[in-house]
């Protein structure tokens, strides 16, 4: 094999603060002795401070970082003052750049700090630019019309494009030691490795393995996690790219370049090619340790799909706090929460910080402290039949929470009679909530049903003897204080629940009298599946995606995988009838800690998650979301989200029909804390341009409809289908309020349709619902909301 020669760098760099060197900073305006200058200091004691003698300078003010040169920028980060005082602590902020200092883009985030010293990241999708401009709009505690800043700093680093699915795919290597085979870098497993072989005389370098994608794809792209098992041998240095159509005629090198001797996943990016084979050639070791080469896993890097096909992301919003819980309020506003603290939990404490995202402007409040007595994190979470949100549990906690969206109050709940954490609640047809599990924490097992009816300015909880948690237990290697987590039920009629996972066999359950629980048979050939997700996208239907045979790894389990089975579990035969479950496509990516929202089409959108779930990290996470289509129960890749979205991340239909995803993290000061969100615009809201398709919109509807009640609504435009989505609430992947009830119009007259509402309130559990008109091609209206009662 000839020597090839490295011609051009091309490694690229995740994330990394910029180096600031030669950069310059100009300030809308500024208090003497406070320049704007201070904020590139590297002093942390120095500070940019706006004008404030006299009269102060009006808010908004901003603050310009000139870097004299073009990098691509992915974030923003924002140190405020460090002394006694808070004056100018930034509140809502926005972010713009521009190439010139003249012309500035449409901000590239948005969003609202809280009222801290600690540092705060703003990010968003790269850009390459030479200004960057942050706007303070507000100050953090409202104290008066300042700004201040005491460092600055920019992250660089190109985005890389989407990993593509690699199922079917085969590799092969110039040679290879036994037991580290080729094949090891395909099985998203970071525990195997491929090695060359060492044994008596090391083949020299250089080495070469390939992946043969099995068809020709179009690429842009590949990325090489290194071992991390301890030792470096192997550890590629320079490396070349090469490509073939036919594993035997090579391109020359479309990327060459060195890499690190470290264990972070390196990324070369080079020009889109249409090819099937993909050779990285390692032509030295990192550490110059001998003639080996080794790696744990490669990806080859697909190109963005079109937005008529994989629709778009808006610019990120920052949040003051990690959303950890979401729950879409009927005044078109998202309510979040996280912990105690807006980036971190404990275990004793009795408050909650809340943010609330405004979807008509995009403004997210100010971060609020809530004391309920009751630490709102690791709950269960039901949307009652008046509009209220329960929390209950958490943190081993028997307490529960009731949120009045009406008027924004927090009231304390009665106790539950078991302390729970991770528990799985869903509303009732009676209106009441049942909730069962809850191990997470107290490890103590037994947390057998319980059902909380509302009363009063609260409500109260009553045990269910007879509907015990045993029976909805995953095989998890960590016991039950895993096994009993995050159980995807759904309420049906009569009271009762149908019970679809995460383990592996399904139950039903009975609430009336002491409650029963009998087995509904196995989710056909499904294994347990923790952190995946189940969601009613038809009455009766139930698709099921994702997870995990464990919560993450757990001694012996090293590298649990998640799976990439999808599955329709079908009860609309009832109790009496056996449940049927279909297993449909696989989707193209693994993923456990992923987000699954039903579309008013009827379409499931699966969002985020990684491949090896372990929380409070992303490795391996899976930026493209899947949609799936019940038609051809097949899945659609979409545009790629730019923050990853795992443990403890959330995502919700929005009235727009959009999709907001956002949280992760939770974690404190580490890395994988990501206190933003970002809407994501389905295609069907989209031409194949890109554009804004014209949707139609409800002209007129009720605000309220009773079961089995004849509605009359009238729309802009034909609109042969309609869909009422129950509004929601999410955490920890688990959205047991989810449900869609597609309406055929009875009777028609023009654009005015006579729509029945279900009669079964366990078809049509009672509450809010978002009424969607979808014309002829599937393009959904705003929702209009409609309380069912
Ligand atoms: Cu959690």
């Amino acid at each position: 094999m000839p020597m090839i020669e490295p011609t051009a760098e091309a490694s690229v760099e995740r994330a990394a603060v910029l180096p600031r060197a030669g950069w310059t900073a100009i300030a809308s305006d500024q208090a003497p002795n406070y320049p704007a200058s201070n904020v590139l200091d590297a002093n942390t004691a120095t500070i940019w401070h706006s004008k404030y003698a006299g009269t102060p300078v009006p808010l908004p003010h901003s603050i310009t970082i000139d870097m004299h040169a073009t990098a691509s920028v992915t974030g923003l980060t924002y140190l405020p003052r460090q002394d006694k005082v808070s004056n100018g602590n930034v509140g809502r902020y926005s972010i713009s750049v521009s190439t010139n200092g003249t012309t500035w883009s449409t901000p590239v985030t948005t969003g609202t700090w809280g009222d801290d010293k600690v540092r705060k990241d703003a990010v968003f999708a790269a850009v390459s630019t030479r200004y960057v401009r942050l706007t303070a709009l507000t100050e953090a505690g409202n104290r008066g019309p300042w700004s201040s800043a005491a460092e600055i700093n920019l992250i660089g680093g190109a985005v890389a494009p989407p990993a593509l699915p690699r199922a079917g795919w085969k590799a092969t290597a110039s040679d290879q030691a036994s037991n580290y085979p080729a094949t090891a870098v395909l099985d998203g497993n970071a525990t195997t490795i491929w090695h060359s072989q060492y044994a008596g005389t090391p083949v020299p370098l250089p080495h070469s393995i390939t992946p043969d994608m099995g068809a020709n794809n179009s690429i842009a792209g590949l990325s090489y996690l290194p071992r991390s098992d301890g030792s470096k041998n192997g550890n590629i240095g320079r490396y070349s790219i090469s490509v073939s159509t036919d594993g035997i005629t090579w391109s020359g090198p479309v990327a060459t370049g060195a890499w690190a001797d470290d264990t972070s996943e390196k990324t070369a990016t080079f020009a889109e090619v249409n090819t099937r084979y993909v050779r990285l050639t390692a032509l030295t070791e990192a550490g110059n340790r001998g003639p080996w080469s080794s790696a744990a896993e490669i990806n080859v890097l697909g190109s963005v799909p079109a937005a008529g096909v994989g629709g778009k992301w808006d610019a990120p919003i920052g949040f003051p706090i990690v959303p950890v819980s979401a729950v879409l309020l009927p005044n078109n506003k998202l309510l979040t929460f996280a912990a105690v603290g807006p980036m971190h939990y404990d275990k004793m404490s009795t408050t909650t910080q809340v943010a609330i995202l405004d979807l008509a402007t995009g403004v997210v409040s100010r971060p609020a402290n809530i004391d309920t007595h009751h630490q709102m994190f690791c709950t269960g979470l039901a949307l009652l039949a008046d509009g209220r949100v329960l929390i209950n549990g958490g943190s081993s906690d028997s307490a529960t929470t009731i949120y009045d969206p009406a008027d924004n109050t927090w009231t304390r709940g009665p106790l539950m009679n078991i302390p729970r954490a991770y528990e799985g609640d869903t509303l009732l047809s009676s209106g009441q909530v049942f909730t069962l599990g809850g191990s997470w924490y107290d490890r103590a097992g037994h947390k057998n049903g319980e059902v909380f009816t509302p009363g009063g300015a609260t409500g109260s909880w009553a045990k269910l003897a007879g509907v015990t948690a045993d029976k909805i237990l995953t095989g998890d290697p960590a016991g039950v204080y895993r096994a009993d987590n995050h159980a995807w039920l759904f309420g049906v009629s009569g009271r009762a629940v149908f019970h679809a996972g995460p383990s592996k066999q399904m139950n039903w359950i009975t609430t009336t009298g002491a409650g029963s629980i009998t087995g509904a048979g196995d989710r056909a050939d499904s294994r347990d599946a923790m952190n995946g997700n189940a969601v009613m996208y038809d009455v009766g239907k139930i698709f099921t995606v994702g997870g995990a045979t464990a919560y993450q790894d757990y001694p012996p389990v090293a590298d649990v995988q998640a799976t990439r089975r999808a599955y329709v579990v079908d009860i609309t035969g009832g109790r009496t009838e056996p449940v049927v479950t279909t297993r449909v496509s696989d989707m193209a990516y693994a993923r456990s800690f992923a987000n699954s929202v039903v579309l008013p089409d009827g379409k499931v959108l699966t969002l985020g998650g990684q491949q090896h779930p372990q929380g409070f990290t992303d490795t391996g996470a899976v930026l493209s979301p899947e949609l799936w289509d019940p038609a051809t129960g097949n899945f659609t890749i979409m545009a790629p989200e730019v923050v990853p979205r795992t443990y403890h991340s959330v995502a919700v239909l929005l009235p727009d029909g959009r999709v907001f995803s956002g949280g992760g993290g939770l974690c404190d000061t580490c890395v994988t804390n990501h206190p933003s969100g970002q809407i994501f615009t389905p295609p069907y809201l989209l031409n194949p341009d890109g554009t804004a398709k014209t949707r139609p919109s409800i002209v007129s509807a009720p605000a309220t409809a009773a079961l089995g009640s004849t509605i009359t609504v009238t729309t802009s435009v034909a609109t042969p289908k309609f869909a009422l989505v129950r509004m929601t609430a999410v955490t920890h992947a688990v959205n047991n309020d989810q449900r869609r009830i597609p309406l055929i119009p009875a009777a028609t007259n023009g654009t005015t349709y006579t729509l029945n509402v279900p009669a079964d309130a366990g078809v049509a559990l009672p509450g809010n619902y978002l009424l969607f008109a979808l014309d002829a091609q599937g393009t959904p209206s705003i929702a209009e909301v409609i309380k069912i009662n």
